[in-house]
């Protein structure tokens, strides 16, 4: 069965994106919201702990980053001091990576459904593996802004073939974070590149002009809705300053057909699993 029309096709194409409401079940979406706050829970915090942080880059040194590509880990939000917690106080978790897809039962049934291994085939991918998996949870009040940047920066190909598949796990508005996109925008190539270099990262700038932040509109979406964004695509999310949660899951994909760079900050290695 086609998960999408020829016309949505040629939309995704045309403007970098695609909203697909009702994607998945409530029922979906409520198994990894308790699946996710259940990680937070059982998580150690009691040990080495790097604040994640998208205005900062200065915890993408940390091993526990670099690590986390075949990990199910904890990133606190910015500002976060464990050592001012109450004992047995749970701290404001940002989001968990990046191997949730394949690590956590869960999570990987939400992952490799046949809806969403179909959808991939119709968008043209020939050998597609998702390379990573993030939990996002913009906490109501505490959720930090995610700054303006595409996934190709990040998770580089020769050629481009990376693709988020962004899962509203509970209705975003403009209150709450949602996303913004630029439609059109995923036709200019990235700005930066972050890579590594040596035993940390840096952010190689290719084009120093800033983004426009008035050519974005917003994904205001309900809960199921599968937001998919090509890997040019800019986008970011705002500061929760509302009331309430906004939680979101996010797959990366790739063509395996294409060279997935040495120097890409995530590495698989064996641990990469084809789809198909
Ligand atoms: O969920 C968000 O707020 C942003 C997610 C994002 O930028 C990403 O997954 O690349």
């Amino acid at each position: 069965m086609n998960q999408i029309a020829m016309k949505q096709i040629a939309d995704y194409l045309e403007h970098g994106y695609l909203v697909l409401e009702g994607f998945v079940e409530e029922a979906q979406c409520l198994a990894v919201r308790g699946r996710a706050e259940a990680i937070v829970e059982e998580f150690d915090f009691g040990g080495d702990i790097s604040v994640f942080s998208t205005t900062e880059q200065s915890h993408a040194q940390d091993e526990y980053f670099l690590t986390s590509a075949y990990a199910v880990r904890c990133f606190l939000e910015n500002g976060v001091d464990i050592g001012k917690l109450g004992e047995g106080e749970v701290p404001a978790v940002n989001k968990i990576g990046h191997a949730l897809h394949d690590l956590d039962p869960v999570f990987e049934r939400f992952s490799y459904t046949p809806e969403l291994i179909g959808l991939l085939e119709e968008l043209g991918y020939e050998k597609p593996a998702f390379i990573q998996s993030m939990y996002i949870f913009k906490s109501p009040g505490l959720g930090g802004e995610v700054v303006p940047h595409c996934d190709h920066s990040f998770l580089w190909t020769e050629p481009q073939s990376v693709c988020a598949l962004w899962f509203a796990v509970d209705d975003a508005t403009c209150e709450n974070g949602c996303l913004w996109v630029q439609p059109g925008g995923h036709r200019q190539p990235p700005k930066t590149r972050f890579r590594l270099e040596g035993a940390g990262t840096v952010t190689d700038v290719l084009d120093e002009s800033p983004y426009d932040r008035d050519a974005f509109v917003p994904v205001e979406v309900p809960r199921g809705t599968l937001v998919v964004m090509h890997g040019q695509m800019p986008h970011y999310s705002e500061h929760n300053y509302s009331p309430l949660p906004r939680h979101a899951y996010t797959l990366h994909a790739i063509d395996t057909a294409c060279e997935y760079l040495s120097d890409n900050w995530l590495q698989r290695g064996d641990t990469l699993r084809l789809i198909a």
